[in-house]
């Protein structure tokens, strides 16, 4: 099968604890490898219009806020199934939830400081890396 893309962010609660490293060997322990890299600052305009599609959740404001409470490091990924095998090493969205071996049962703190995002469809991971990178941006 032909290697895919997604997207992905390390998260603020994973910057602060000085954990980029330690997740991006389980991405690439994974299979996936790193074809563009940046860390962040967002905005609050920024994080409002990524996370739009969760704009009525209750959740919606503290996502934002959380998001900007310190640097991301945002990543495109390539590998065999990129999406699907970004979501399986990421693990549950609540850390409790999630199987041995994931980065958020290894290293999430709450369901919301959960340590990454990654791209739930290839469709959503088109759309996220062009929010995010420049085409010249990503070598792979
Ligand atoms: P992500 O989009 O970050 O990869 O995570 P996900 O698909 O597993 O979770 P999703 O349902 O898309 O939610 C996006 C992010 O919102 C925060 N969240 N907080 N307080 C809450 O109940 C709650 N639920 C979700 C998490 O940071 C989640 O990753
Ligand atoms: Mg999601």
């Amino acid at each position: 099968m032909a290697a895919t893309r997604t997207f992905s962010i390390i998260k603020p609660d994973a910057t602060r604890r000085n954990l980029t490293g330690a997740v991006t060997k389980m991405l690439e322990d994974a299979g996936l490898r790193i074809v563009a890299s940046k860390r962040i600052q967002m905005t609050k305009e920024q994080a409002e219009g990524f996370y739009a599609v969760h704009k009525e959740r209750p959740f919606f404001g503290e996502l934002v806020e959380f998001m900007i409470s310190g640097p991301v490091v945002v990543q495109v990924l390539e590998g065999e199934d990129a999406v699907a095998r970004n979501r399986k090493v990421m693990g549950a969205t609540n850390p409790a939830d999630a199987d041995e071996g994931t980065i958020r049962k290894a290293y999430a703190e709450s369901i919301e400081a959960n340590s990454v995002h990654g791209s739930d469809s290839e469709e959503n991971a088109k759309i996220e890396i062009d929010y995010f990178f420049k085409e010249d941006e990503i070598v792979g």
